[in-house]
Order: C-alpha cells, then sequence, then structure tokens
C-alpha cells in the first residue's frame, strides 16, 4: 500500500513540536481535498506539496483517485496500489463513474491499514494530504466517503478544502452550482472548510469574492443570464447567504503558486476552529453516544434481571404446580386403586351379609315352622 517518496522520510519531525497551551505533540493536519472534475485538484496538491518541501516540511500524501493516469507528485499511499479501476469495471460491469465509486467503497474497507500507516508517520510530518477523484458525489453520498472523512475527522484535526475553478465559476449560475456542492458537503461533515478560488493566473478571484458579500451584486449578475434556472439561482442566493458569513476564501494560482501563503493561514486558522469548535463538539457527542450506550446497557441488563426474576418465579410455580398434581396423581391412583378395591371388599361385604342375613331368616322360619320330622 504504501510507496515511502525518499524526500519525504528524510526530513525532521516538525509535527512533534508542542504548543504552549499542551505539553502533547501536536497532530499532523489532514487536508482533504476536493472538487469538481478537472477543477484542479491534483495540481494543487503538487504545488502546496512544492511549496512544504521548501518549507522543509514534506507532506505525507495519499491519493483516493483510482482513475487518475499519472500523479505529478511523489505520493505515499497510491489508491491504485489496492484496487485496479479498470478491473472493477470489468467485474462488475461497471461504467467509468460507477467503477470510481466502487473502487472507493472497496478502498474504504480497509482504511483501517492507512489509519495505522498515519498513526506510523503522525511524529514525522505535519501533514497528511488526500487527492480525490472529480466524482464528487463519491463524498456527497456514497458510504466510502463518509467512512474516509469521519474517521480522520475523529482522528486528526481534519480541514475539508474545496477547489472551485473559478474562471468556470465567472458564469454566476456555474458559481452557484459549485456553492451548492460546497455548502452540502461542508453541512454534511460540520468539518472546518476552506474554498480555494484557482486557476487564479487566468481571471482574478474578485469577483467571486463580491458576489459572496454583496447580494445585490450577485442578483444582478443573474439578470444578465437569460435562462431557466435564474429564479431558481436568485432565490438560492438568498439561503447561501448565511453560508457565506463565515466561510474562509482563499484565491489561488496553482501555476505560479500565488496564494501559498494565505492558504496556509487559512489551514491555520481551520485548525483552530477544529480544537475549538469541531472537536468540543465531537467529544460531546461522543460524551452523549457513550452515556446513551450505557444507559441502553443498564436497560438491557435490567429487563434480563427481571426475565430471569419472572422465569425462576415461574420455574417455582411449575414446580410447586407440578408436585401437587404429582401428589394429586398419586393420591388419585392410590384412591382409585383403593376404591377399586374398597369397591371390591365392599361388594363381597355386601354379599356376606346378604347371605348370612338370608341364613338367618331361614333359621327363624325353619324355627317357627312344625318339622316333618316332629310331625
Ligand atoms: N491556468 C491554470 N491551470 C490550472 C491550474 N490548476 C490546474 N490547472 C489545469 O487544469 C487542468 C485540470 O487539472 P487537474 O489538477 O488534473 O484537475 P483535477 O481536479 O485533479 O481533475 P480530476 O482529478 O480529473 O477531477 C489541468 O490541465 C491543469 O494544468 C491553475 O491554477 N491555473
Ligand atoms: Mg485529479
Amino acid at each position: 500500500m504504501e510507496t515511502e517518496s525518499a524526500a519525504s522520510s528524510a526530513v525532521p519531525p516538525p509535527a512533534t513540536t508542542t504548543t504552549s497551551a499542551s505539553t502533547e505533540p501536536k497532530l499532523p493536519v489532514c487536508i482533504l481535498v476536493l472538487g469538481m472534475a478537472g477543477s484542479g485538484k491534483t495540481t494543487f496538491i503538487q504545488r502546496i506539496n512544492a511549496h512544504l518541501h521548501t518549507e522543509k516540511m514534506p507532506p505525507y500524501v495519499i491519493n483516493l483517485d483510482p482513475a487518475v493516469h499519472e500523479l505529478p507528485y511523489p505520493c505515499n499511499v497510491d489508491i491504485r496500489d489496492t484496487v485496479n479501476y479498470k478491473q472493477v469495471m470489468k467485474q462488475y460491469s461497471l461504467g467509468p463513474n460507477g467503477a470510481i465509486v466502487t473502487s472507493l467503497n472497496l478502498f474504504a474497507t480497509t482504511f483501517d491499514q492507512l489509519l495505522s500507516l498515519l498513526e506510523k508517520n503522525q511524529t514525522k510530518h505535519r501533514y497528511f494530504i488526500f487527492d480525490t477523484p472529480g466524482q464528487i458525489e463519491v463524498f456527497t453520498w456514497s458510504a466510502s466517503g463518509s467512512i474516509i472523512t469521519e474517521a480522520l475527522g475523529a482522528t486528526y484535526p481534519t480541514v475539508i478544502v474545496y477547489i472551485m475553478d473559478t474562471p468556470r465559476s465567472s458564469n454566476p449560475i456555474t458559481f452557484m452550482s459549485n456553492m451548492l456542492y460546497a455548502v452540502s458537503i461542508l453541512y454534511k461533515y460540520r468539518l472546518p472548510f476552506i474554498i480555494v478560488l484557482n486557476k487564479t493566473d487566468i481571471i482574478h478571484h474578485r469577483f467571486a469574492l463580491e458576489w459572496m458579500n454583496d447580494f445585490e451584486l450577485f442578483q444582478s449578475a443573474i439578470e444578465q443570464e437569460h435562462s431557466y434556472s435564474t429564479d431558481l439561482c436568485r432565490s438560492l442566493s438568498l439561503v447561501l447567504d448565511e453560508f457565506y458569513t463565515n466561510l474562509r476564501c482563499v484565491g489561488f494560482s496553482s501555476i505560479t503558486g500565488d496564494g501559498c501563503k494565505e492558504f496556509f493561514e487559512a489551514i491555520d486558522d481551520a485548525c483552530d476552529e477544529y480544537e475549538h469548535v469541531y472537536k468540543v463538539e465531537y467529544n460531546k457527542w461522543q460524551e452523549k453516544r457513550a452515556k446513551r450506550e450505557t444507559h441502553k446497557r443498564d436497560k438491557d441488563l435490567k429487563r434480563i434481571k427481571d426475565d430471569l426474576n419472572q422465569e425462576s418465579s415461574v420455574i417455582g410455580e411449575k414446580r410447586i404446580r407440578y408436585d401437587d398434581m404429582h401428589n394429586d396423581g398419586e393420591t388419585d391412583e392410590d384412591d382409585d386403586g383403593d376404591d377399586d378395591d374398597d369397591d371390591g371388599d365392599d361388594k363381597n361385604n355386601n354379599d356376606f351379609e346378604r347371605e348370612d342375613e338370608s341364613f338367618k331368616r331361614y333359621l327363624s322360619k325353619s324355627a317357627s315352622k312344625p318339622t316333618t320330622m316332629d310331625t
């Protein structure tokens, strides 16, 4: 699974630096790079990887895109070493998108192995960076997206970096679709979130920031579009207003490297949010879950105990009844037997008495009659 790059293992461990608030070594930050197909995720990772190498903080890079042809950066863990995407297509008779989702699902089943690799490397690296496939639905509705994101979020400070293709998003309707994807991911995972407005070497990202800050500017941009979705976009922009308020947005060029400094400042800020908001909420949720489980276990134990008590009283009752029945049975049987004998005896006695009486009657009759002999 792991293909260590020589460069990454040769560098001192910045991850063991301690904070003033805590003496525990800082855990590496997981940067999960998501975005629509072709938005520049892989090129962005190549750029920040190069930047971190020059800063003597090489990251640990994990490629989760099974369909990528060639990677422009050295990668430590590659999904392609575990799952053969073409084979998945053949074996499950899937199209390219279905095969990507299935490959990632298959990979997610071995995610514990990746977690132990990360644990082994957590003292050597400051950042764990994850490249992902362009099929954004993997992270919005497939099981693997949730497994990967939640497992990372539970263990390490994790930040979702959403890459947006700025030139393409200069169309307000494409901008809105992109933002809807972003918001669905943000609200699904609740992890700290950064939007990287990529490809600023082609077009400056100022317009996007203005659209987010000024609702009316976006409305007037929509007015220029004569599309069926114009009305929908107008209504949605009202809804997204709250989402924009606390959003971190960074302009970036993966070609020139512009925006690297701002990006890492945003990462530091997002880590703070992870520690003070997400982790606190997560710990509360864990506590609640532990309480709920203890409560459920106690309830189950009590029910089992009650059942056992009831069962033993039923068994006791059954035995008493059985004993009664048994005794009755025996008595009945004896009685029956005795009755039979008694009946027999009575009959015999009666016969005897009857014979005795008739004999006595005969004697008395005979005594009162003159006998022939007397005559
Ligand atoms: N001009 C310019 N081009 C860029 C920039 N970032 C990426 N590109 C180009 O955009 C195209 C797509 O880049 P990738 O990095 O492959 O995009 P991706 O999001 O990884 O694509 P998928 O993995 O297929 O979803 C490539 O031709 C890149 O050279 C940038 O900042 N500026
Ligand atoms: Mg890519």
